[in-house]
């Protein structure tokens, strides 16, 4: 008997070299492991999903082969997620564990690096579903572009990394404040082995036992939970 009422949401965050989208799958593949044989009941998203109309956008932007102007990029990142918000809330509510590598943090970090006020780039990010857990892979910048392989994307600069290295601080400060939803961080620059552990046994306890309403990211500050 299992007393899980919904699926687990585990967002992984981190600087662009972190090692997120490795750790992401060999999280999804451990969790999938854990399912007994079953049918595997946990997808993994990626943010930004590229696959999308809005996506294709994004990616172009990235690949800087267009321009956009800086809220207007920032509201197509947060357009992506809004488009899989449903399916994410589906899948949590049938009992399945989303799993997503990268989520709305991403979103404030890398637009507030550029300027844009903090709060105005949060705002199109409140009513989200939240995650549970979010386990942020902790690296300096210094560290991350010493890893090698930044490739040609708009952001994967040094200088860029550290700008948004601190919104993301900022960002954990205030979720541990406000208590809602973990906000664990993790030694990413411990071998690849010794990160997955961390992160198994961050989420382990978890999985098993998620109940309660799927909640809304930031529902209550800026009074978006209708
Ligand atoms: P990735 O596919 O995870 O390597 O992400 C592509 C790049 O886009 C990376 O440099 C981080 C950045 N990024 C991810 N999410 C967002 C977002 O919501 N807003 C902005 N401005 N940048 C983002």
């Amino acid at each position: 008997m299992s007393n899980s009422k919904r699926g687990a949401f585990i967002v992984i965050e981190g600087l662009d070299r972190s090692g997120k989208s490795t750790q992401a799958s060999l999280l999804h593949e451990r969790l999938q492991d854990s399912q007994d044989g079953t049918i595997p009941k946990v997808v993994l998203l990626k943010f930004p999903d590229r696959t999308t109309a809005i996506g294709k956008m994004i990616d172009a932007y990235l690949r800087s082969e267009s321009e956009l102007d800086d809220r207007a990029i920032h509201l197509l990142f947060s357009a992506n997620r809004w488009e899989l918000a449903s399916m994410i809330t589906a899948h949590l509510a049938e009992g399945t564990t989303v799993l997503a590598d990268r989520y709305a943090f991403s979103g404030i970090a890398f637009s507030a690096r550029k300027g844009l006020p903090y709060e105005w780039c949060r705002a199109p990010e409140v009513g989200l579903p939240a995650p549970d857990i979010t386990l942020f892979l902790n690296i300096s910048p210094k560290v991350a572009a010493a890893r090698g392989g930044y490739g040609l994307e708009r952001y994967e600069k040094e200088e860029v990394q550290k700008g948004v290295r601190q919104v993301f601080d900022k960002i954990g400060q205030a979720m541990r404040e406000e208590g809602k939803g973990k906000w664990v961080e993790i030694d990413a620059g411990k071998s690849k082995e010794e990160v997955a552990e961390e992160l198994w046994r961050a989420v382990q306890p978890l999985v098993s036992v998620v109940d309660g309403p799927i909640s809304k990211l930031w529902e209550t500050t800026l009074g978006g939970g209708s």
